[in-house]
């Protein structure tokens, strides 16, 4: 039975991850400052150490004696990061090498294998859809910009220090417990909810963007086949299903799922929005073995009917 460390285990992907370690026989340890988390997300069996990320030493004590790392805390809303730079910044980048650093070898034990969240955001404005791995990397937000300081970062861990990493470059991830009521949160959980209470559905721009949204079991599948594969090549992978929505297909899905035509206000379009997202799912599949992904009907269904 291993001990992982799961940081952001309070929040939406790492409540659903901590689940299925339990699920497996693990056993696991949280690391979560509770800000966009709750005590409410935790799996119960797991361990809560309240702290922050960005601390070495809360970082270090909460590695002490595991067999492995899930490193998912950040400030994951590509809005909040425009608005406080810096702040994210600790977060979303020095926060990774804290944890990278913690994971070396150390009196007398190997070093700890690391799978860490990235983000397609690493992207940028696309030129064409859909991404695979070798795409260039052109962030263009303060997220996405930390997002591949943490990719370059485990890279060192692995040359320098011997640090097995792997990163997983999520597309837009939905499902269960993410946050419907943060104006911070991924636009399925707002949208779900706000039409739910009968409440008009804010498009910012023209609705014709689109985004590859992946169900949150399908991330955590991926999350549990990676640790495994982790090395100190620091691979990285896409997590998505390949499949394009727009803003104006979505609204229209939620709709029928609900039951409800839904009313639409169109907004300014928000600073910094990637355009296109669609990510291509061959090489995950392919070294991860992952089953095909949760079709948007039914993943929509189960946010839904968690509401
Ligand atoms: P979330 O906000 O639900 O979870 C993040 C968790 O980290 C929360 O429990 C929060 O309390 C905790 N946390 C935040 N700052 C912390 C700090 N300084 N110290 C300790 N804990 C802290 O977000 P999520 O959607 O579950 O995202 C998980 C990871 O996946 C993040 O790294 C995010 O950037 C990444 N990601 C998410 C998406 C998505 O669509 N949700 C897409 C790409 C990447
Ligand atoms: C998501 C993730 C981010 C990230 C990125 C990967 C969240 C909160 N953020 O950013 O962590 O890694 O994907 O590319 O999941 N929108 C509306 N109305 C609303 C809310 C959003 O029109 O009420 C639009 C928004 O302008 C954008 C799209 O919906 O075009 C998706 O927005 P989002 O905040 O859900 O996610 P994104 O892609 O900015």
């Amino acid at each position: 039975m291993a001990l992982l460390l799961v940081t952001g285990g309070c929040g939406f992907i790492g409540s659903h991850l901590t689940a299925a370690l339990l699920a497996r026989g693990d056993r696991v340890r949280v690391l979560d400052d509770l800000s966009t988390g709750s005590r409410a997300n935790l799996a119960p069996g797991a361990t809560l150490v309240v702290g922050k990320v960005e601390d070495p030493e809360t970082v270090r004590a909460a590695m002490e004696g595991v067999d492995g790392c899930f490193h998912l805390a950040a400030i994951a809303s590509v809005a909040r990061c425009t608005e406080a730079w810096l702040e994210t910044h600790r977060v979303n980048l020095s926060a990774t090498i804290a944890v990278l650093d913690a994971a070396r070898a150390a009196f007398g034990r190997a070093a700890i294998p690391v799978a860490y969240a990235s983000s397609a955001a690493i992207y940028g404005m696309p030129e064409f859809c859909p991404l695979d791995e070798d795409a260039p990397a052109r962030p263009l937000s303060a997220y996405g910009a930390d997002k591949l300081g943490c990719e370059l970062h485990a890279r060192v861990a692995g040359q320098v220090h011997g640090v097995p990493t792997i990163g997983l470059r999520f597309f837009n991830v939905y499902g269960p417990r993410q946050d419907p009521r943060s104006p911070y949160s991924g636009v399925i959980s707002i949208f779900c909810e706000r039409l739910n209470r009968g409440l008009p559905l804010a498009i910012h721009g023209d609705g014709r963007q689109t985004r590859d949204f992946v169900f949150v079991a399908d991330v955590v599948a991926a999350l549990l086949a990676a640790l495994p594969m982790a090395e100190t090549g620091a691979p990285v992978f896409n997590v998505c299903t390949g499949q394009p929505s727009s803003l104006l297909d979505l609204s229209a899905a939620i709709g029928r799922a609900c039951g409800q035509e839904p009313r639409l206000e169109h907004q300014p379009a928000r600073l910094g929005d990637i355009r296109h997202s669609v990510g291509s799912v061959l090489r995950a599949r392919q070294a991860l073995g992952l089953k095909p992904p949760v079709p948007l009907e039914e993943g929509l269904a189960a946010v839904i009917g968690w509401l």
